[in-house]
C-alpha cells in the first residue's frame, strides 16, 4: 500500500505527531535532511528525548506503517512540521516552511492536503499557498491547505498529542472541513474551526499571553524587591481572590516558544503590539537584574568579610525539572556572573544533566555546603529539600522558599 502521509521535519513535533498517526495503521512517510535522524527511525529508535515515544516508534516502524527518509515521495496528506527560528533582529525566518513546501510541490495532485503545524507569522499559510500555485497553476482551487499549530507540553507529548483541542483553519472553508476530518482520526480533543490567519495567530497570541503574565509577576519581583516585600506571599494572596490569577516570578522567560513567539507578532506589528513587545523586555531585563542583583551581593560579602565569596548558581535549565537549556535564563545569567568574575570560585549546578561543554558542574549538596552565597536560578525539585545554614547569603530568584 503507497504511503498516505508525509510528514516533513522529524522533530521535538514532527516525530511524535508522525508515530501516532502510524500507530492508527495510516502508513506515514517521515522526512528529514539530518541523514542520521532517518537512520535512527528505521531502527525504530529515537533521536530526542520524550517519554513513551520509544515504545510507538518501534512498534510503527516494525509493523511497517513508518519509515523515515530524506526525501518526500507522493501521499494524500502533507504535514510542515519544520522549525520556525528568528533572525537576529527577531524577525521570524520561514526559510524551512518555504524549503518544506518547495520540495513537495512536486508531487502534489488533485485532493491532496497540505497542513502547515509549524509556528508561523500571520499569513505564511496563505503565502505557502501562492507559492504553490505560482508553480502548479492548474492544481488552483484542487488541493487543500490548512495551518493547525501544535500546543503540546514537552514531557508530556504523547498524551497532550491526542487529548489537547486543536485549532484548525483552512485557507477556505472546505479546507478547514478536510484538514478537521484527517485530524479527527487521530486527536480525542476538540476541533475548532477557524480561517488559516486566525489559526496562526492564535497560536502567537497562546504563548503571548503567557508571557505577558509571566512579566507582569517579574514586574512585581522587582517592585517588591525595593520595597521589601515578599512577592511569593504577595502573589499567593492576592490569588486568593476569585478572578485574580497571578503567575509566578522567575529568573527570565526561556524554552524556544514563549521567549520566541511574541516576537513574530511584535516584528509585524510594532506599532499595535506595545504590551507584548514590553513584555518581552520586562523578561529579558529580568534575567539581566538577577545577574546584577548576584554581583552586588558578591562585593557586600567581600566588603563586610575582606575576602571574596564562594557563589553557588543553582540550575542552567530553562525551566524546573527539565534538561532543556534552549534559551535558558539561567544559563545566562550563569554566563554573565562568570564573565565579571574576579577570580572568585563559583559552584555551577544542573541535576539533570550529567556534564556540560563549558561549565564544569557541581554536585547540588556540595555546591549549597561550600557556598557563601547561593542563588537559586531554577526551582529543581532537589532544591526544595536542601537545608540551609544561617549564615549564607540565599538569592532566590525562583520562589524555592515560597512562603
Ligand atoms: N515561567 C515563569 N513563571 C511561570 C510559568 C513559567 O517564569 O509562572 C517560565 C518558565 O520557567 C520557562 C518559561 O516561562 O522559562 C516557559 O515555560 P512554560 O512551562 O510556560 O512553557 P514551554 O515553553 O515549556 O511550553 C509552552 C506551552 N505554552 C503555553 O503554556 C501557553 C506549550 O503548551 C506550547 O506547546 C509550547 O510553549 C510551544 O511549543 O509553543
Amino acid at each position: 500500500m503507497g504511503v498516505e502521509v508525509v510528514t516533513i521535519g522529524l522533530g521535538y513535533i514532527g516525530l511524535p505527531t508522525s508515530a501516532l498517526i502510524a500507530k492508527h495503521g495510516t502508513n506515514v512517510l517521515g522526512v528529514d535532511i539530518n541523514q542520521h535522524v532517518v537512520d535512527t527511525i528505521n531502527q525504530g529508535k529515537i533521536h530526542i528525548v520524550e517519554p513513551d515515544l520509544d515504545e510507538i516508534v518501534s512498534e510503527a516502524v516494525s509493523k511497517g506503517y513508518f519509515k523515515a527518509s530524506t526525501k518526500a515521495i507522493s501521499a494524500q496528506v502533507y504535514l510542515i512540521v519544520v522549525p520556525t527560528p528568528f533572525k537576529g533582529n527577531h524577525e521570524p525566518d520561514i526559510s524551512f516552511v518555504e524549503a518544506a513546501t518547495k520540495g513537495i510541490i512536486p508531487l502534489l495532485k488533485e485532493g491532496d492536503l497540505y497542513i502547515i503545524e509549524s509556528t508561523s507569522p500571520i499569513g505564511t499559510t496563505e503565502k505557502m499557498q501562492q507559492l504553490i500555485y505560482a508553480t502548479r497553476p492548474e492544481l488552483k482551487g484542487k488541493i487543500y491547505v490548512a495551518y493547525c499549530p501544535e500546543r503540546v507540553l514537552p514531557g508530556n507529548v504523547m498524551y497532550e498529542l491526542v487529548h489537547n483541542d486543536r485549532v484548525i483553519g483552512g485557507v477556505d472553508s472546505k479546507s478547514t472541513r478536510k484538514a478537521i476530518e484527517f485530524y479527527s482520526k487521530y486527536v480525542k480533543g476538540e476541533l475548532h474551526a477557524t480561517n488559516a490567519r486566525t489559526a496562526e495567530m492564535c497560536k502567537l497570541v497562546e504563548n503571548s499571553s503567557r508571557d505577558v503574565q509571566i512579566a507582569f509577576a517579574n514586574e512585581l519581583s522587582l517592585i517588591c524587591d525595593k520595597a521589601d516585600i515578599n512577592v511569593w506571599e504577595l502573589i499567593n494572596l492576592a490569588n486568593k481572590h476569585p478572578r485574580v490569577n497571578i503567575l509566578q516570578p522567575g529568573c527570565g522567560v526561556g524554552g524556544h516558544c514563549i521567549a520566541v513567539d511574541p516576537y513574530f507578532i511584535v516584528s509585524d506589528y510594532p506599532m499595535e503590539s506595545k504590551i507584548i513587545g514590553t513584555a518581552r523586555e520586562v523578561n529579558n531585563y529580568k534575567s539581566f537584574w538577577c545577574a546584577e542583583k548576584i554581583q552586588t551581593e558578591k562585593l557586600q560579602f567581600e566588603l563586610k568579610h575582606g575576602r571574596k565569596p564562594k557563589t553557588a548558581l543553582l540550575g542552567l535549565a530553562f525551566k524546573p525539572d527539565i534538561d532543556d537549556l534552549r534559551e535558558s535564563p539561567a544559563k545566562y545569567i550563569a554566563q554573565k556572573v562568570l564573565q565579571s568574575s574576579n577570580n572568585e570560585e563559583h559552584f555551577i549546578v544542573e541535576p539533570n544533566i550529567n556534564t556540560h561543554s563549558v561549565y564544569k558542574l557541581t554536585d547540588y549538596k556540595e555546591a549549597i555546603e561550600k557556598a557563601d552565597i547561593i542563588a537559586f536560578l531554577v526551582a529543581h525539585k532537589e532544591f526544595k529539600e536542601v537545608e540551609i545554614l544561617k549564615d549564607k547569603v540565599v538569592l532566590d530568584f525562583c520562589g524555592i522558599n515560597k512562603k
